[in-house]
């Protein structure tokens, strides 16, 4: 009995103290709920509050399973080891860790993600039954992860690529994905092509080079076998390929998709995302440089972006076509390699999505969300495109093998927002427990539960009612997917003359990479179906014959909708401007410099741009310093009064590498950018090869709030085009 006492209050003493441990602690996760903008928690923190583990702080370390302990030193036989095999510690820490990676998803591995919020514009009830979009304002949670497509998971984010643009929407009649691109086409007509493609731009098989890259012979051999790559080659190879960043893409849903409502109507759409930001890109140079410089200049800008609470938004908007549109437009609305133009169906607006909310974890978050193009919800349907039915055993498929189970749809960034019924059930990493033991349909013994729901009993999923599909078996293309030259010429003569100059070089310098002499052939051939300019000034450059025209292939069709370079952003929230100052007196560098740049960057960043002053030291007020500064880390770049000696060619100092301040500017005019200087900092235009002409903004130090007004819509035209040379 006495002991009995004794024991007691201690045990009781034990739990207590062991409460704070517990994971999901709930003071210190409200604590991490907190927004770092300064914003209230949404409902996406208020569903993911029950999975956030506190931050440890003032807590005791345990084992996985609870028991408190030490981790810095193995259990050893003697001072001077060895380790003993007892030491259960020291093999859960290392098992568990031997285990942290699962296998990179095949493609568009290397990505970024953000949460946030889409607001329907209205009730679409009258196109579709999808819950989401059947009132005014009405919001759904959403989760989108931005790509690349061939690099690998450390891959450098500005390699020249297709970018994913995969949308999830939780609604409240279960999940919904658009898993899109910021290409509306794709390049192959049929999913058992993909491998092929894919096996074609990795990297080769003996060497594992080059990384990220189709600059290489077996890319361009598929390429060049397989027309149908031709439409989205070309997208790539503009500036969709090296955009400036994930804010300044748009994306498409790619296929064509079906909208139906309640009682069955059905009409053809495509998906299109458009960014509110304004579409830019980058020029190539810049984003091989910026590739060594930072090579998570996409994922840093998204993260910071949100941070900073300069959310990024898109427009949702549809192309809404009859069932009976399907062969109406010259081509099939069934194959993946087309795409709409909108001056024959116009985009309608539904809904704004806002992202605003980062991970908190990449990999429990960004890396475990799993998207399937058949995570799909009652009021849209797929159509019969050959490639998005392949696509829809891919992805189910390809998450068992990253999950190594099936119960990845339990991880709570793939969770949806409603109750889970049916009779799924057990598998590796089961989270619930089951209690219905009748766990089969039909059954009596659950009162028939979970009830089976379809159109018009408990508001299920349904296939468009209408679909009929006949045919005898047969593995063929159809004769309708058969023209693919007509597009990418259409798209490369919507675009103007620097943007196809842009597009001719991203060509050359993949093609330059290029061994066999056949492969140069054929690709020189199919540039030719497109183009009899283009394959010529292609095939000046890799040593092939110039082609003859063959102009059965041609038209002049022309659309305004995809050239990025001829318009103007919409904002200049989160571009960054390089602010160049001294305040190294042995340089010629004052107060008067430092306190010049300060001032720009108040008036800049109550507009939203970002602002980085550079210096030669991190003293107060130097945001970096020459030594790490790059013109790829600014979108534009000014040089304060009273800099000059810097800016002479091979100007040395003990503080940064000889001749690198000039080279920032250089680079920002070669690249396109707009260049400001002010005062005695114009002197130092000429020696960094700036000529005065558009996007120059040259002030005396008097009219700072013009410059700046003036340098904003230098920002927004974003690349001065003049500055790069066509071919003569
Ligand atoms: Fe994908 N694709 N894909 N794809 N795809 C994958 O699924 C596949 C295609 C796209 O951020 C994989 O979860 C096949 C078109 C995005 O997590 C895989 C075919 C479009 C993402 C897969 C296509 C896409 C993927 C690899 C030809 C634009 C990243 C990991 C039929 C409409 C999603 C994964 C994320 C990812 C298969 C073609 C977009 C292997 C078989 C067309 C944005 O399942």
């Amino acid at each position: 009995m006495r002991s009995l006492i004794a024991v007691l209050p201690a045990l009781a003493g034990v739990a207590m103290a062991n409460c704070p441990y517990a994971r999901g602690d709930s003071d210190s996760v409200h604590a991490n709920l907190r927004r770092e903008d300064g914003s209230a928690p949404g409902a996406t923190e208020k569903f993911l509050e029950q999975f956030y583990e506190n931050d440890g702080k003032g807590t005791v370390m345990t084992s996985d399973a609870g028991m408190p302990m030490e981790d810095q030193n193995s259990l050893k036989a003697g001072e001077r080891g060895p380790t003993m095999l007892e030491d259960f510690i020291f093999r859960q820490k290392i098992q568990h860790f031997d285990h942290e990676r699962v296998p990179e998803r095949a493609v568009h591995a290397r990505g970024a993600g953000a949460h946030g919020v889409f607001t329907s514009y209205g009730d679409y009830s009258n196109i579709t039954a999808a819950s989401f979009l059947c009132g005014k304002g009405k919001e759904t949670p959403v989760f989108v992860r931005f790509s690349t497509v061939a690099g690998s998971r450390g891959s450098a984010d500005t390699a020249r690529d297709v970018h994913g643009f995969a949308t999830r929407f939780y609604t409240d009649e279960g999940n919904f994905d658009i898993v899109g691109n910021n290409i509306p086409v794709f390049f192959i007509q049929d999913a058992i092509k993909f491998p092929d493609l894919v096996h074609s731009v990795k990297p080769n098989p003996d060497s594992e080079i080059p990384q990220a890259a189709t600059a290489h012979d077996t890319a361009w051999d598929f390429f060049s076998q397989q027309p149908s790559t031709l439409n989205t080659l070309f997208w790539a190879m503009a500036g969709n390929g090296i955009v400036r960043s994930y804010r300044h893409m748009d994306g498409f849903g790619v296929h064509t998709f079906r909208l139906v409502t309640d009682d069955g109507k059905s009409k053809l759409v495509k998906w299109h995302w458009k960014t509110l930001q304004g579409k830019a890109s980058l020029v190539w140079e810049e984003a091989q440089v910026a590739a060594g410089k930072n090579a998570d200049m996409h994922r840093q800008d998204l993260f910071d972006s949100i941070k900073e609470g300069k959310f990024p938004e898109w427009e949702l908007g549809v192309q809404i076509m009859e069932e009976s549109d399907q062969l109406r437009f010259g081509f099939d609305l069934l194959d993946p390699t087309k795409f709409v133009p909108e001056e024959l169906v116009p985009v309608t607006p539904i809904g704004k999505m806002t992202l605003n909310l980062n991970p908190k974890n990449y990999f429990a978050e960004t890396e475990q969300i799993m998207f399937q193009p058949g995570h799909i919800v009652r009021g849209i349907d797929f159509t019969e495109d050959p490639l998005l039915q392949g696509r829809l055993f891919s992805y189910l498929d390809t998450q068992l093998n990253r999950n190594g189970g099936p119960n990845f749809e339990q991880i709570p960034i793939n969770r949806p927002r409603v109750p889970i019924h049916n009779n799924n059930r057990d598998g590796a990493g089961q989270m619930y427990i089951p209690l219905n033991n009748a766990a089969y349909t039909p059954n009596t013994l659950n009162d028939g539960s979970p009830q089976q729901a379809n159109q018009t009993v408990n508001n299920g999923f349904f296939t468009a009612p209408g679909r009929t599909v006949t045919g005898k078996l047969l593995r063929a293309v159809s004769s309708t997917f058969a023209d693919v030259w007509s597009q990418p010429r259409l798209f490369y003569n919507s675009l103007v003359p620097v943007e196809q100059q842009f597009l001719i070089n991203a060509i050359r310098f993949e093609t330059s990479h290029i061994q066999s002499s056949v492969v140069k052939q054929n690709v020189v051939i199919q540039l030719n179906r497109v183009d009899n300019d283009l394959a010529k000034r292609v095939a000046r450059v890799i040593g092939v014959a110039p082609p003859a025209p063959d102009p059965k292939f041609y038209n002049n069709n022309k659309t305004d909708f995809v050239s990025i370079f001829s318009k103007p952003l919409l904002k200049i929230d989160g571009l960054k401007v390089g602010i160049l100052a001294s305040v190294a007196p042995a340089l010629g560098g004052s107060n008067s410099s430092l306190k010049q740049a300060t001032m720009l960057k108040d008036a800049f960043q109550k507009d939203g741009a970002d602002v980085i002053i550079v210096g030669e030291t991190l003293s107060p007020g130097i945001d970096q310093t020459y030594s790490a500064a790059d013109a790829t880390g600014f979108d534009g770049i000014i040089i304060t009064d009273g800099t000059d000696a810097l800016f002479k060619p091979n100007a040395s100092s003990t503080l940064f590498p000889t001749g690198r301040p000039g080279q920032i500017v250089t680079d920002g005019y070669r690249w396109g950018k707009p260049i400001g200087a002010l005062g005695s900092g114009s002197s130092a235009l000429p020696a960094a090869g700036v000529n005065q002409g558009p996007g120059v903004f040259v002030a005396d130090s008097a009219s700072l709030s013009k410059f700046v007004g003036l340098f904003e819509n230098g920002l927004k035209t974003f690349k001065f085009l003049d500055r790069f040379p066509l071919d003569s």
